[in-house]
């Protein structure tokens, strides 16, 4: 999920001494890396490398500091890096400025030490914290796999990728079989348990980093599955079907089978400005009912 080396410092400032300086005092503690314009620092920042926060200069030649900091805010990729400035401008209204741009702190060379060093934890400590609370209102709280609210986001992302690359984008949706009677017969608490089991299951069998497994809702998964035509899709079916089974849950008052199963609906195609995400979801929605009429404990495609 979120990893330390995510967070990392950009130290921004044309003078290259004085940036010097002030990866001298970070160092020890972060991964640091330097800027010599503001057109440089843009460019780092909306690249899949960006730093979590970073220290901006604000007098520069090419584009100053505030300027700077008015784009990161601006754009969805950058908006939500840490920015702090740290200049010889004192005046208490550039640091209003600054601060009305979206900064979160504003410090005036020459800067001391200690002060920075404790500023910058204390912001990246407080980073740390909204991000996790972000990860967690991703995760479902039963199942721990992501939820309807992260599938939904990455589904439209994955739809516009694909589109710009002309690449397969495929969904499978998934659905437990008979689940009505596992509750009515051995409770809720075993259905939660199944459930439990069940995603894990069936998120040990994607294969990909950039595959991703959600809690559609109830007894509903999806897996989202980018750069996947509908052959390697129905492999991912057939394999997620297969660790359910081999699970050997028991449910004895399924009409069809002595374990829990589930039904799988496959569905793939090349996103196009002509059609919407919800038209998968839907096909694949389509595929599963026919997997359901058609004896359940299948793939529908
Ligand atoms: P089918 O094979 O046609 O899918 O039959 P089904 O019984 O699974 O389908 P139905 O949609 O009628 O019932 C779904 C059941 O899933 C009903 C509901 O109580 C149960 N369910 C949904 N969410 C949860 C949950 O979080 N925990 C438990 N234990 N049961 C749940
Ligand atoms: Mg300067
Ligand atoms: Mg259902
Ligand atoms: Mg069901």
């Amino acid at each position: 999920m979120i990893k330390e080396k995510d967070y990392g410092i950009l130290v921004v400032d044309d003078e290259p001494t004085n940036a010097r300086l002030l990866t001298c005092m970070l160092r020890d503690h972060y991964a640091v890396r330097e800027a010599y314009s503001g057109a440089e620092a843009l460019q780092i920042a909306r690249s899949d490398d960006k730093p979590a926060l970073i220290l901006l200069d604000v007098m520069m030649p090419d584009i100053d500091g505030f300027e700077v900091c008015r784009q990161l805010k601006a754009e969805n990729e950058t908006k939500d890096i840490t920015v702090i400035f740290v200049t010889t401008l004192s005046e208490s209204a550039a640091e209003e400025i600054g601060l009305n741009l979206g900064a979160v702190d504003y410090l005036t060379k020459p800067v001391r030490m200690p002060i920075l060093r404790a500023r910058v934890r204390n912001h990246m400590n407080l980073r740390k914290q909204a991000d996790m609370l972000e990860a967690l209102s991703y995760i479902d709280g039963l199942t721990h796999v992501y939820n309807r609210r992260r599938f939904d986001a990455a589904l439209l992302a994955e739809w516009q990728r694909g589109r710009r690359l002309s690449r397969p984008l495929a969904i499978v949706m998934i659905d437990f079989d008979h689940f009505k009677a596992l509750n009515d017969h051995y409770g809720h608490g075993t259905g939660d348990a199944c459930l439990q089991q069940g995603a894990t299951a069936l998120a040990a069998s994607l294969r990909r980093p950039t595959d991703l497994l959600a809690r559609y809702g109830g007894e509903e998964f999806v897996a989202l599955l980018p750069d996947t035509d509908l052959v390697g899709a129905c492999v991912m079916a057939e394999t997620m079907r297969q660790a359910i089974k081999a699970l050997r849950l028991r449910h004895e008052y399924s009409p069809t089978a002595s374990h829990v199963t589930i039904s799988l609906g496959v569905a793939s195609m090349t996103p196009t400005a002509a059609c919407e995400a919800q038209h998968l979801l839907q096909l694949a929605d389509r595929v599963l009912n026919q997997a359901k009429s058609e004896g359940r404990d299948r793939i529908g495609v």
